[in-house]
C-alpha cells in the first residue's frame, strides 16, 4: 500500500512511524508512506496557505488552491495505483472505527489531507472521497488523526501482524471489548489468575472469555451492544 500525507508538519510523523509496527511494515515493503509539504504549493511569495474567512469570524481557513495543487501533483507523480481513496481528517467527519480500518486496508493507495487552522475552505472537501473524525474533540491539526488512522490501517495489512498478536484477539474485532488476559506469575500480590485459564479446557476458556467480554462491554460500552441481536 502507498500512503501519501499532505501536511504542513511532516516532521510530526517521524516519531510514531520511525518505530513500532508501522516501521516494520515499511521495512518489509508492505507499506510506503510519502509526505508532501503543503506550503510548497502556495503560489504567492509569502507562501500563504491560509486566510481569514469570508463573512467574518476569528481564526484562519485553509485556502483551496494550494491543497488542490498538492493533491493533483501527488496523483500525477506516480503511476496510477488503484483502488485509491482520498481522505480528509476533520472533526466533522464520521467517527473512525475498527470496521473502517479494515475497509481502508483493502485500498492500494490512501491520500490524507491534514488540515490546520480553524478549518478548510469548503471547496476542499470536493477533493476527498470522505471525511474522517477520530472523536468528538478538537485538536491543533489533522496530523495526529492521520497517524491514528494510518496506524490502525497498517496493522490490518496482510503480513503486518504476526500469529502471536493476530487481529482476532483485538478488542472490537467482533464488536466487543477484549477479555482480560493474564501471564506469569500465577499469583501476584495476592491476585490470582482465574482457574479456568489454567485448566487447559479450551471450550470452557472460550466460554469464559466471551462472558468476560460481554460483561466488560455491558459495563463500559453498552452502546456497542445496541446494534447486536
Ligand atoms: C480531526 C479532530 C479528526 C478529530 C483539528 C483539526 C480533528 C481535527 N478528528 N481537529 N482536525
Amino acid at each position: 500500500m502507498l500512503i501519501d500525507v499532505i501536511t504542513l508538519f511532516p516532521e510530526m510523523f517521524a516519531g510514531p512511524f520511525g518505530d513500532s509496527m508501522v516501521k516494520r511494515a515499511i521495512d518489509n515493503e508492505i507499506l510506503e508512506i510519502r509526505f508532501t509539504q503543503l506550503r510548497d504549493y502556495a503560489f504567492d511569495k509569502h507562501k500563504q496557505v491560509d486566510d481569514s474567512p469570508f463573512g467574518g469570524g476569528s481564526g484562519m481557513v485553509l485556502k483551496p488552491e494550494p491543497v488542490y495543487r498538492a493533491v493533483r501533483d501527488v496523483l500525477s507523480k506516480s503511476e496510477e495505483i488503484l483502488p485509491r481513496r482520498v481522505i480528509i481528517t476533520d472533526p466533522g467527519g464520521k467517527t473512525f472505527k475498527q470496521e473502517k480500518a479494515k475497509e481502508l486496508a483493502k485500498y492500494n493507495r490512501l491520500i490524507f489531507i491534514c488540515g490546520h487552522y480553524e478549518g478548510f475552505d469548503a471547496r476542499i472537501y470536493d477533493l476527498a472521497d470522505e471525511k474522517i473524525s477520530i472523536g468528538d474533540y478538537v485538536l491543533t491539526g489533522g496530523e495526529l488523526p492521520a497517524m491514528v488512522i494510518i496506524d490502525a490501517v497498517a496493522r490490518m495489512l496482510p503480513g503486518v501482524l504476526g500469529a502471536a498478536d493476530s487481529a482476532e484477539t483485538d478488542s472490537f474485532f467482533d464488536g466487543l471489548l477484549g477479555f482480560p488476559q493474564y501471564t506469569r506469575p500465577r499469583e501476584f500480590e495476592g491476585k490470582v489468575v482465574p482457574e479456568v485459564l489454567l485448566s487447559g479446557h479450551h471450550e470452557n476458556i472460550k466460554k469464559w472469555r466471551l462472558e468476560q467480554s460481554l460483561k466488560l462491554t455491558r459495563e463500559n460500552r453498552p452502546d456497542l451492544l445496541k446494534d447486536k441481536p
